[in-house]
């Protein structure tokens, strides 16, 4: 039997949460075409009995850190870096090569790495063909693939390539368990990308989510969270005119909370404010950035 740790790395943006959601068939990780978007390592676990168990490991984009809340993202990311037994360094295939390729190195990954072309639904063949010479002949990448992480036809060569790297081992967690994360931390999750998806501008930058209850009655779930801004008038857009764009983000919200618990939710939401959180030890710590 193999068992490891499989890292996901990248640049913003490049489709780690999607790969990841897709290799585990069910939406672990929320995913919106906002850089920034993933804020905490997330790990979801894929067992085959007897053959394999594969950690898989989202982590947020690789970033220069503006706030103590970046510094937290990029410690998610150094403990996937410490605990890797396979990398899966990650590329837009229509992205700048020698970028990624300096951002790659920099990692200093000692683990055998497999490089992911993904997006290849949007490139041409040559594009392609052209990333995959540039990646084959690095030394950190011991295979290049291109990969379409909406489609996940492809992901039985990327699993095979997987198991082949990863170690001997017993497995770290039971056949029944998926991620090691509390199903309080979804629930925030699927609120903050909602936010990430209906907002432009600094809104989705400047908000965290802090779900405050989570009851289980009968066959109803009562979820109560509240919404942090950093401003009274940040506030005021997510509430929209009449409460129009608070009620859109609590039903959108709602309806995905519904399908990841397979129950009836009942949504509670509040709108605080709370200057400068994004620079708060505290406060950070309070919504799950630790
Ligand atoms: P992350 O920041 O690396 O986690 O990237 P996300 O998973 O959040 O994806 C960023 C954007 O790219 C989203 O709008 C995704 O829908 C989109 N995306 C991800 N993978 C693919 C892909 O294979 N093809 C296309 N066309 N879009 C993709
Ligand atoms: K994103
Ligand atoms: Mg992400």
């Amino acid at each position: 039997m193999k068992s490891g740790f499989v890292n996901i790395f990248g640049k913003p943006n490049a489709g780690k949460s999607t790969l990841l959601n897709g290799l585990l068939g069910e939406k672990l990780a929320i995913v919106s075409s906002k850089v920034q978007t993933t804020r905490h390592r997330i790990k979801g676990f894929l067992t085959k009995p007897d053959e394999y168990q594969i950690i898989f490991s989202d982590t947020p984009g690789i970033i220069e850190p503006k706030y103590k809340l970046h510094q937290k993202m990029m410690g998610a990311v150094k403990s996937a870096l410490e605990d890797a037994d396979v990398g899966i360094l990650l590329v837009d295939v229509k992205d700048n090569l020698e970028e990624c390729n300096e951002l790659f190195t920099s990692l200093r990954l000692k683990v055998p790495c497999i490089v992911l072309l993904n997006k290849i639904d949007l490139a041409e063949k040559e594009q392609v063909d052209n990333a995959k010479a540039f990646f084959d002949a690095q030394p950190y990448c011991k295979t290049t693939l291109g990969v379409s992480a909406l489609n996940q036809k492809i992901f039985s060569t990327l699993l095979k390539a997987i198991v082949d790297l990863l170690p001997e081992g017993l497995p770290f967690y039971s056949e029944e368990e998926l991620t090691d994360l509390p199903v309080k931390f979804f629930m925030g999750e699927l609120i903050r990308e909602k936010i990430y998806q209906l907002f432009g501008d600094e809104i989705p930058y400047h908000s965290a989510v802090l779900v405050n209850a989570f009851k289980e009655k009968n066959t109803l779930v009562k979820i109560q969270a509240d919404i942090i801004v950093q401003r009274e008038t940040q506030k005021v857009i997510l509430i929209g005119e009449g409460g129009k764009m608070i009620k859109k983000i609590g039903t959108l919200a709602r309806q995905d909370m519904e399908k990841f618990l397979e129950q009836k939710v009942f949504l509670e939401l509040f709108v605080k404010v709370r200057a400068k959180w994004r620079d708060n030890d505290a406060q950070l710590k309070e919504y799950g950035y630790n």
